[in-house]
């Protein structure tokens, strides 16, 4: 049985991704849509699963605006908006990708289309691997390529990658889902001469806590208690604590711990050959009689 909370958590997703289709233009901030993004998801009873991803063109996921940040949305971009929604700690798992330019119409349809197709392939076979074939493949048809090395991934209660993948490409002997499970899907497509997989870039935007763990120095677990009480091992980003730390303070904080290996980052990747992403994701629940699409 699917827990209610993360039927009504699906619920507000959905919600969200109408109201992120309706309200995002260009010229709109990147730090201002995700303050409304993650404000909305309070409003309507759910919290944010984790910081709202902004990933525009090469970007291609893990970046979150922090105070300051005064990049605008403008009309040739390629714009992904990652969110997710929790309610005591049961997630969905989302994502939308838009464009005002008919340029990037093909592959904002294109991997619309492997997402369909993933989810058709999931209601009769559970092998993920099978999953990534057949995602690849749907890519491959309208000229373009899976980004490799990043997946979709099984969710548990305040843990957004649970154990299991599903990968974007054909992977001979990758895990089996199971009833019960609850996974994200996600397929990123780029074009066919693209590099096909993302690297590091230094910035750091979103953190989780690793351990509950005292480490003696007051500052340090003060802040950990505080997050923990918030969050659990859901991630953060910087920006929701900036007003009670200071950007100055909070980072010192964040790079001690994260030494500690108390915390840790995640840093924005990018496509490595700067070529444009494109994602959608939908969360599932795998039930014994067929599987429910939350999103
Ligand atoms: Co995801």
């Amino acid at each position: 049985m699917v827990e209610q909370q993360s039927i009504k958590s699906g619920q507000i997703t959905r919600e969200m991704r109408a109201w992120v289709r309706e309200n995002v233009q260009p010229g709109d901030g990147y730090l201002p849509t995700c303050e409304s993004i993650e404000r909305e998801i309070v409003a309507r009873g759910g919290s944010p699963a984790f910081p709202t991803g902004i990933g525009v063109n090469d970007v291609t996921a893990h970046y979150s605006p922090q105070g300051g940040d005064q990049s605008t949305f403008n009309e040739k971009d390629l714009i992904k908006i990652d969110f997710g929604v929790h309610i005591e700690g049961y997630l969905t798992d989302t994502s939308v990708t838009l464009t005002f330019n008919p340029d990037h119409e093909a592959i904002i349809e294109a991997t619309e289309r492997a997402l369909k197709a993933a989810i058709e392939t999931l209601k009769k076979d559970k092998r993920t691997g099978e999953i990534g074939r057949v995602v690849y493949h749907e890519a491959s048809k309208y000229g373009f390529r899976t980004i490799e090395n990043l997946t979709g991934h099984t969710v548990d209660r305040y843990v957004v990658h649970a154990g299991r993948s599903v990968p974007n490409v054909y992977t001979p002997g990758a895990q089996q889902l199971r009833t019960g499970d609850v996974v994200a899907i996600e397929p990123f497509l780029t074009p066919k001469s693209a590099a096909g997989y993302v690297v590091d870039s230094p910035v750091e935007t979103i953190f989780s806590v690793l351990l509950r763990k005292n480490t003696g120095d007051r500052e340090l677990d003060a802040f950990l208690a505080k997050v923990w009480d918030e969050r659990k091992t859901l991630p953060f980003t910087p920006r929701w604590y900036a007003d009670e730390y200071g950007e100055a303070k909070l980072g010192s904080i964040l790079k001690q711990l994260v030494k500690k290996r108390i915390v840790r980052s995640y840093p924005t990747l990018v496509e490595a050959s700067g070529n444009p992403v494109a994602q959608f994701e939908h969360t599932e629940a795998l039930e014994t009689d067929g599987i429910v699409v939350l999103t």
